[in-house]
């Protein structure tokens, strides 16, 4: 009798589970811990149950650092981050770092609820009503949508495969509010879901495009290895390295594949880009697209006369799209696989007695990346008053070294440029940035996600405008405790503070913001420490102290506003600089 009294012995209601039990089961039989989002109608009890159900639910301010937080996540550990909106508004806030995801090929799943079908396509006015599969579409790699509980494991089956297998990229899953409350025996529930087996399978290169890619380099007078952020995606450290340091050829990496090798790494060609790049004859790109970011493969940056002439470089292409070949220019030696197995196979061929480049171009590559190392010293060396990046990020370069498993987040113009080329990164997957679109805002939504997802310090150094763009999240960072050093350098503005309005109105230019603007205050009501550095030790007694209290830190750091120049790097790009030639 006791037995029948007991809840659980209720028949009707302990064997049935709902949509919400299942959307997490789902997520959570596939190895899925942490969703970052926002909640509201629909959704709010599925954050409540996410967390009682021992998921980390990261709540934000904004769906869109929500969303960069999810797809860093997914860079970062191969697993598709989990973004999770309300409907229509939350959704929308979500959809750029969806887009912004497929662009950089990061794996990352935004879940959104929606309002019910039947109104939505009679479009009868639902709150928050918005046909968010038919919008999600053209701006991710896959969109579904489930109307069944029963459906939901195949749902999240293949929004996961979606993701990650081939060329990772953002997937949209709709869940109208009507599925959540779905009930259904739990039995059926549970044998429902699937556990995806292989997600990301591999994908071997065919072994005579190896062979051809193998010749190519093998007869290259002066080959160069560009590294991408596919390279550091794959988790192939080890054998990337290998294939480096077996060939002796000198080695390019893309931002975000900084720290592969280290960067002090005596193959790095880092600081002689500006002469390997036309100079060399074979090139072989790991996980790195010809995109605007490498001129295209040809033009002035690869020795060509003008910005549409090729410079004669052979290229061979690892990638395991097969249509990125030839998306700019010729590929003589594709190799289409995933990269773990591409550069195995690429190793296997090489063996022991490759052979060294000749000697000519290793000396020409040395002596020109000696000479600027030591002119980048000596402007690093200098302490002009007031600070510029230089000096700032001297600092900084010192802190990154002597804390190499940190995590170092980065955007802004200048303040991403320098940084880039001025600390060096010594372990894979360590920096996070703009990424292929130069976006402005991924920095407070990469910094969470960076900090939730390794458990490493974080270093974010921020333009001032570019901060602003998810300045709100240091209450999250504060809210969660999370061991993040923000660092602003601020020079009062857009590229830099000194813009004049041309009429001589009231208005200031339009790149100018508040000067002399107090940032640090910021974190200071959210309990976090705030510090006010005009001078490269009081910066670095702020990073230091960071680092090693773990706590949430903003460092406003003041920059000469005359230090800058328009769009960083990038001047060339402006519709104006093309009229000026
Ligand atoms: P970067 O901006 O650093 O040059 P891109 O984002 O342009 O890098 O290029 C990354 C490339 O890596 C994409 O073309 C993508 O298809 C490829 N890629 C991503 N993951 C893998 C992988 N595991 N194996 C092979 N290629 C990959
Ligand atoms: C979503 C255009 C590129 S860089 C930048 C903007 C607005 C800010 C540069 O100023 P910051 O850096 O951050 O202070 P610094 O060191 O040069 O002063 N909107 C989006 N993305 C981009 N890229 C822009 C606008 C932009
Ligand atoms: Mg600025």
């Amino acid at each position: 009798m006791a037995a029948v009294l007991s809840p659980a012995a209720t028949p009707s209601e302990a064997k049935m589970t709902d949509g919400f039990h299942l959307v997490l089961d789902a997520l959570k039989l596939n190895g899925i811990t942490n969703i970052y989002g926002l909640p509201g109608i629909p959704i709010t009890d599925l954050t409540r149950m996410a967390q009682a159900e021992g998921m980390r639910m990261i709540s934000f301010r904004h769906e869109q650092n929500a969303g960069n937080a999810a797809a860093i996540a997914g860079f970062m550990t191969g697993k598709p981050g989990i973004c999770l909106t309300v409907s229509a508004p939350g959704f929308l806030n979500g959809l750029t770092a969806l887009a912004n995801a497929t662009t950089n090929c990061f794996p990352m799943i935004l879940i959104s609820g929606s309002s019910e079908r039947e109104i939505v396509d009679l479009s009868q006015g639902d709150y928050e009503e918005m046909d968010q599969l038919a919008i999600a579409k053209p701006l991710c790699k896959a969109a579904f949508r489930v109307l069944h509980a029963e459906d939901i494991g195949v749902g999240i089956a293949r929004a996961i495969r979606s993701a990650v297998s081939g060329r990772p990229g953002g997937v949209y899953l709709d869940l109208p509010a009507k599925l959540f409350a779905q009930t259904m025996d739990a039995a059926a529930g549970a044998a429902s879901l699937i556990q995806v087996v292989d997600p990301a399978p591999r994908q071997i290169p065919a072994p005579d495009a190896v062979k051809r890619a193998l010749d190519l380099l093998k007869g290259a007078k002066k080959p160069l290895i560009l590294l991408g952020k596919g390279a550091a995606y794959a988790q192939a450290d080890a054998d990337i390295r290998a294939l480096v340091e077996k060939t002796g050829i000198p080695y390019l990496p893309m931002s975000m594949a900084k720290g592969i090798l280290p960067d002090t790494h005596e193959l790095s060609a880092s600081a002689a880009r500006s002469y390997v790049l036309p100079e060399a004859d074979v090139v072989l790109l790991v996980g790195a697209r010809l995109n605007w970011l490498l001129s295209h493969g040809k033009g002035k940056t690869w020795g060509g006369k003008d910005h549409k002439d090729w410079g004669g470089q052979k290229f061979i292409q690892i990638d395991i799209s097969p249509t990125e070949m030839d998306s700019n220019v010729r590929i003589d030696a594709p190799v289409v696989g995933d990269i773990g197995s591409c550069v195995a196979a690429l190793l296997a061929g090489i063996g022991n007695n490759w052979g060294r480049p000749p000697a000519e171009w290793l000396n020409a590559v040395a002596d020109k990346k000696n000479k600027n190392v030591a002119k980048m010293a000596e402007t690093l060396a200098k302490d002009p008053k007031p600070m510029n990046f230089h000096s700032a990020l001297n600092v900084v370069r010192d802190i990154v070294k002597a804390n190499p498993d940190a995590m170092l987040v980065n955007e802004g113009a200048n303040a991403l440029d320098f940084t880039r080329s001025i600390v060096d990164m010594y372990k894979p997957r360590k920096r996070l940035d703009v990424g292929t679109w130069g976006v402005m805002g991924i920095g407070m939504g990469f910094a969470v996600a960076a900090a939730v997802e390794s458990g490493q310090p974080v270093i974010a150094i921020e333009g001032d405008s570019a901060f602003g763009f998810s300045g709100m999240e240091v209450e999250t960072i504060c809210r969660y405790n999370l061991p993040v050093c923000i660092v602003i350098m601020n020079n009062n503005g857009v590229y830099r503070g000194t813009d004049k309005n041309p009429t001589g109105g009231a208005d200031v230019a339009p790149t100018v913001f508040v000067k002399d603007s107090r940032y640090e205050k910021l974190i200071e009501a959210f309990g976090g420490t705030g510090v006010y550095a005009t001078t490269p030790a009081e910066l670095r007694k702020g990073m230091e102290e960071a680092l090693k209290s773990r706590k949430p830190t903003l460092i406003n750091a003041i920059i000469d506003e005359t230090a800058g120049t328009e769009s960083g790097r990038i001047t060339s790009l402006n519709p104006a600089a093309v009229l000026k030639k």
